[in-house]
Order: C-alpha cells, then structure tokens, then sequence
C-alpha cells in the first residue's frame, strides 16, 4: 500500500491556500514551487475567493493534523480573519463579503486552533492589551485591532454570541443568515460555535435538539429538514449537535450504524447515500458519525484507508474525490481527517463532533486550574 505523502500535501495546502500567510520557514520541503502553484489566478484560487474562510478552516487544520501548523504566520492569518467580521458580530468567507454562519463556525474554528478565541471578547482582549478600544459615543465603539482601525457599534461588537442566537427560529431551527434559509448544518454550527465558545446557554437548546429529531428518517439517519431525504453530510450536523448538546439517546444507534455501514462500497470508499459514488470527504462524515455513536468497527479500515491513499497526488502534493481525479484542499482535509479518525500513524487525533483536533478541544473545554 502506498503511504501517506504528507509533507507534499503539507506544501499543496500552503502554495494553494494562499490566505496570504507568509511561510516563516519551509524546512519540509526546500523545492522551489511548480509553476502552476505560483500564479495567483490559479483556477482553485478564484473559485475559493468568497469561501477563503472555509477553506483557510480546511488547510489549517490538515497543517495542524500533520503537525505542521507553525509554518504558517498566526499574526497575519488571525488579523485577515478579524477583517472578515462583521458589525453584525458574524463572519463572512472573505474582506468585503457578507457573513454567514457558514464562515462564522470557520471563523471561530481557526481561532481555536491558535488558541485566540479570546479575540472575540472585546473586553478581554483589550484588558490583555490585544486590542484597543475607545469610546465614540454612547453607542459607537472605536477598534484598535492589529494596525487597523473599525468603528463597530457597541452591541454588535459584544455580541457575536447573540448574532448567533439571533439565527434560531421558533421551531428550534436555525437559519444561515438574515435570508432564513433552514438547514440542519446551521443547527450544528450554532451549537458547535456556541459551545466551543461557552455560550451555548445563548440559545434554547432542547428545542434546537427537538427540532433535530424532527428531521430524523425512517432508516435511522437525518436530512436537512423534516422529510428530507437521510445524506451523510447531514448525518454528521445531526449526531455531531446531538452529541455536544450530550442527547445522542435520541439516535437508534444499531439502524443508524447499518445505515451509514452500507455506504463502504467495493472500492473500499465511503459515499454519501445509496447507489452514489465513493467520495473521500464521505471518510469524514460517515466516519465520524459512526464513531459518535460507537460503530466504527462496522466499516472495513484496511479498505477504507486503501482508498484515501489512492486519491493522493503523489508528486504535487493534495488528495482528490476518488483516484486520479483533481486534488482540491476540502477533499485533501477530509481525507487527512478521515486517516486521522482512522488513527493512522503520524497523524493527530481529531475530534468527532468539534471537527478539531483533540488537543485543541481539550484545551478549550477540559476545565483547567
Ligand atoms: C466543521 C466539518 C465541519 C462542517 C461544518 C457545513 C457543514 C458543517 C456540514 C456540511 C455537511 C454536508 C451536507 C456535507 C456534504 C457535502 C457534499 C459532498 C455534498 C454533495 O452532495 P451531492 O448530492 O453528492 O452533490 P452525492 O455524493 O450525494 O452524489
């Protein structure tokens, strides 16, 4: 079986990522870059461009997996992601873009990994002196933030958790942002975001739980909204809120693992529902959805891990949807992420439902002295 490249994929991430961090030093691969990487229209780095804060979630967590996060400089990524917020207290996928939770969750996601989610609680960072803050007046608020200066108003700026709360409907739904559009990936993102931020008090959660219920199937897995038909990405939003709002009883464990068991098809690949193609981000959302609910060992490992070491690019570096295709970097992070839920060797331990490495999680909401 081939290994895993993982310094070419730690190279890929860094040349196409590009949410300009300058590299302090690339001791792992000393090579100048293939032209290709070098052009900044490259074709993935124009159709990323209002997505940049998912995908700067996606590369920065395969760095931090393969342990090779210090190569990129935290100042520079954390002060691009600061300009991406919003008076609403929201994330946007890039500078000049309009927020939504899709980002946020991302947003708050890259934060954790440096350890800088104090960021987004104005008092402390000014009291820690990482920003400064000046009164305008009574409800205009001065931010002094890494050389850049943004009038916010004052609720806004305190507020990112009740921007977030502000999503939740009636019903226990959320939306995505101020157009309503309902999914069971924003129930989990508010949770995820609320709780690595210790806020989840912000929102009512046994109906946002019940809500989720709702969207359970007959065949044990989940939709995007009542009804809708069970998919393995929305199996991971559903399990993953069910499992940090800790109300995984309301899953049937046995139906939901034979569901999610049968998505392993010949080629060792996972796909995303049936008669589908295998996908190597499905490694991710099956897999950890089978994990959450203690059935990891339904699926074939050796196979699994097969498949995801065939859609490497070997000589450039990055992981495709199936073998031979075009690598991309959300299918380069799933497909680490999924080794690492594999506990393949050299790669860090991830966490199921908070999609981050276990150290990260830990050290967030482990209580400490
Ligand atoms: C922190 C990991 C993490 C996620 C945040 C955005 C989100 C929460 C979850 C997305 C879940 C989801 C719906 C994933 C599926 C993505 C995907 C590959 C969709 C493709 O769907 P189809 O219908 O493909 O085009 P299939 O494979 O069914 O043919």
């Amino acid at each position: 079986m081939v290994e895993l490249a993982a310094e070419k994929h730690v190279r890929y991430i860094i040349t196409v990522e590009k949410v300009s961090y300058s590299i302090r030093k690339l001791t792992c691969c000393p090579d100048p870059l293939p032209q290709y990487l070098q052009k900044k229209d490259a074709f993935e780095s124009v159709v990323m461009e209002h997505l940049r804060m998912n995908g700067a979630y996606w590369g920065l967590t395969t760095l931090d997996l393969l342990g090779k996060l210090h190569v990129v400089d935290q100042d520079e990524v954390i002060s691009w992601v600061m300009e991406c917020q919003h008076e609403s207290g929201g994330f946007a996928g890039n500078i000049g873009h309009d927020p939504h939770i899709l980002y946020t969750l991302s947003a708050v996601q890259v934060l954790a990994l440096f350890d800088k989610l104090n960021m987004l609680d104005i008092e402390k960072s000014v009291l820690e002196g990482q920003i400064s803050a000046f009164l305008v007046h009574d409800d205009l608020i001065l931010i002094h933030r890494a050389e850049k200066n943004y009038a916010l108003g004052l609720r806004s700026t305190l507020t990112l958790y009740s921007d977030i709360a502000s999503l939740q409907n009636e019903d226990g739904s959320f939306s995505g942002d101020m157009w309503g559009e309902v999914d069971t990936r924003f129930s989990y993102i508010a949770i995820c975001c609320l709780s690595l931020l210790h806020q989840l008090d912000k929102i009512d959660v046994e109906k946002a739980v019940n809500y989720i219920v709702r969207c359970k199937n007959l065949d044990g897995g989940f939709g995007a909204t009542p009804g809708g038909e069970s998919h393995a990405g929305q199996i991971f939003c559903c399990v993953g809120a069910l499992a940090i709002t800790g109300s995984l009883h309301h899953v049937d464990k046995d139906l939901l693992g034979w569901w999610l068991c049968e998505r392993q098809v010949k080629s060792g690949g996972l796909n995303g529902r049936p008669e589908k193609l295998p996908d190597v981000c499905y490694s991710w959302w099956v897999l950890s959805s089978l994990i959450m609910i203690d059935r990891v060992h339904w699926i074939d490992r050796e196979k699994l891990i097969k498949f995801i070491l065939d859609c490497q690019d070997l000589e450039q570096g990055g992981i495709s949807d199936r073998p031979d295709d075009a690598v991309d970097v959300f299918h380069t992070y799933f497909g680490v992420a999924g080794l690492s839920l594999l506990e393949y060797p050299g790669v860090k331990a991830i966490d199921p439902a908070y999609a981050l490495p276990v150290d990260v999680v830990n050290r967030i909401l482990l209580p400490h002295d």
